[in-house]
């Protein structure tokens, strides 16, 4: 399989992330990509190759333009004010005061902008998501000329960003990015499966009233787990795009037996569906030794997901999206795709 890897995507490395009441070293580390790529290479997955550039366009698609611009200017106006830290969001539009105005202070704009403050903005923040999208773009159009899979290694991730806001280390939503650039270039219906442990929120409000692109996302439940205000059962999709949202909410402590239950459940849903692309939001963080989250799969499942995504038979892009146990990151992100390959 095509892996699509930079590593420039180093650049983004940020100091901060607020974590229990302290500032502690980021889990979205430079280290995450190293580890899958010297995997990759190992297992000789197969050929990598650098991303091309490409302009916002297809990101314009998805997001709003004054969100695209805040992130453009959010470091250097943040610093212009005075701050020394990384800039992180400390307040927010809420239900007793909804904000209705967009203010011109950063600390306003962040929380205007930011659905939580986990993710710290430095001076590579920008740069580092657009090569994030560009990583998802290049491997996309690797997939729709060729007809074959590829693997985008990209980072930072995307699944949580929607289309007007950062957070859960994501700033541009890669996977949808390029499930919009696939319906330009003529593809009628495409599915994104989202098997990160987290719900695919932005994925999810991006599409939210389509009815063109299929959304399903397997996570811990909401109730317990970020990003806890969205991915519940009975959503389902709003008008157009009614029926068209599929989200299965799972227990702390859920096991592979459970988790591929419903893995198969979201199969049937997408051949259903009968998508000309599929596009897989690939996290790990369901591992049993992932510090953040509360899954437990273990390292050989993960060629059991690959092999069961491969039986739907459909030219498949895999987008990196989250994964924290650095060192078996490598392992589990690659058996996916040696599992689909075989
Ligand atoms: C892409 C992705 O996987 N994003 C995940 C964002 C999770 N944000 C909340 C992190 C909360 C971390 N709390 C750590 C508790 C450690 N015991
Ligand atoms: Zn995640």
């Amino acid at each position: 399989m095509l892996i699509i890897h930079s590593d420039k995507t180093r650049d983004r490395r940020t100091q901060t992330e607020l974590c229990g009441g302290q500032l502690v070293a980021p889990f979205e580390c430079p280290e995450r990509v190293d580890y899958i790529i010297e995997r990759a290479r190992q297992e000789q997955l197969g050929e990598i190759r650098a991303p091309q550039s490409y302009d916002l366009a297809p990101v314009l698609a998805i997001h709003d333009r004054d969100y695209i611009e805040f992130l453009r200017g959010a470091w250097e106006q943040w610093k212009t004010d005075g701050h020394e830290g990384e800039a992180i969001p400390n307040i927010w539009p809420s239900r007793r005061m909804p904000g209705r105005h967009l203010p011109r202070n950063i600390e306003a704009r962040l929380g205007y902008y930011a659905l939580a403050g986990e993710t710290s903005i430095n001076a590579d923040s920008f740069t580092s998501a657009l090569l994030s999208k560009d990583i998802a773009l290049t491997a996309l159009d690797h997939v729709l000329t060729s007809g074959e899979s590829a693997f985008a290694l990209c980072r930072p991730p995307g699944h949580h960003a929607a289309v007007d806001q950062f957070g859960g280390y994501c700033f541009i939503n890669n996977v949808a990015v390029a499930a919009q650039r696939a319906r330009d270039q003529g593809r009628q219906r495409v599915a994104i499966l989202d098997i990160d442990f987290h719900h695919g929120n932005g994925t999810q409000d991006i599409f939210y009233t389509r009815n063109d692109v299929l959304t399903l996302s397997l996570h811990g439940d909401p109730m317990d787990e970020f990003p806890y205000f969205l991915g519940f059962a009975e959503e389902t999709g709003e008008s157009n795009g009614t029926g068209y949202n599929v989200n299965y909410p799972l227990p702390s402590g859920t096991d592979y037996a459970t988790w591929s239950k419903h893995l198969e459940q979201a199969k049937a849903r997408i051949r259903d569906f009968a998508p000309e692309l599929l596009i897989i939001a690939l996290g790990v963080d369901t591992f049993e030794n992932d510090p953040i989250s509360s899954f437990k799969l273990k390292s050989p499942d993960y060629l059991d997901i690959g092999r069961r995504i491969h039986e739907l038979g459909l030219p498949t892009l895999f987008v990196m999206e989250g994964g924290y146990a650095v060192e078996e990151i490598g392992i589990n992100a690659v058996n996916v795709l040696k599992g689909f390959d075989n």
